[in-house]
């Protein structure tokens, strides 16, 4: 059994969460937030067996794209710093960025 944890783009979520559920694999959605850019994401906690995890890797491979964000650095504050001027910053978002971790046990009640 494997836990795969997929943090996707807000944007890829509902496709993503729709192609699992048509493939037939389970999952719970976290929102969660980018530690960078502060901005919502989601993050997709999938327990599927190991047979399965190709499967799922390909699902989320196909339903998240990678994005290109402009981020503008905060302005300092203080007037020793006001010749400071911020610019617009391009980073490369996602498609996905995923972890796979081995499950020692997995039981439901
Ligand atoms: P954020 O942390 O908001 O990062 C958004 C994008 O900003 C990243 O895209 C990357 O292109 C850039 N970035 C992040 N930290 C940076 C830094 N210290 N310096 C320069 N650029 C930086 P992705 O790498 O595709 O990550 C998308 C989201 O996936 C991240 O949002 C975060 O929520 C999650 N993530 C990525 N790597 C992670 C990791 N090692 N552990 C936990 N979460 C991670």
């Amino acid at each position: 059994m494997k836990l795969v944890v997929a943090v996707v783009q807000d944007k890829d979520s509902p496709k993503l969460a729709q192609n699992l559920v048509k493939a037939g694999i389970r999952a719970t959605k976290l929102a969660s937030t980018g530690g960078f850019l502060h901005a919502g994401n989601t993050t997709f906690l999938i327990g599927t067996p190991a047979e399965q995890l190709n499967d799922v890797l390909e699902t989320i491979q196909t339903s998240c794209k990678s994005r290109e964000q402009i981020v503008t650095p905060m302005s300092p504050m203080g007037s020793q710093l006001e010749s400071y001027v911020p610019y617009p910053v391009s980073v490369q978002v996602g498609g996905a960025t995923v972890f796979v971790l081995d499950i020692e046990q997995f039981v439901q009640y």
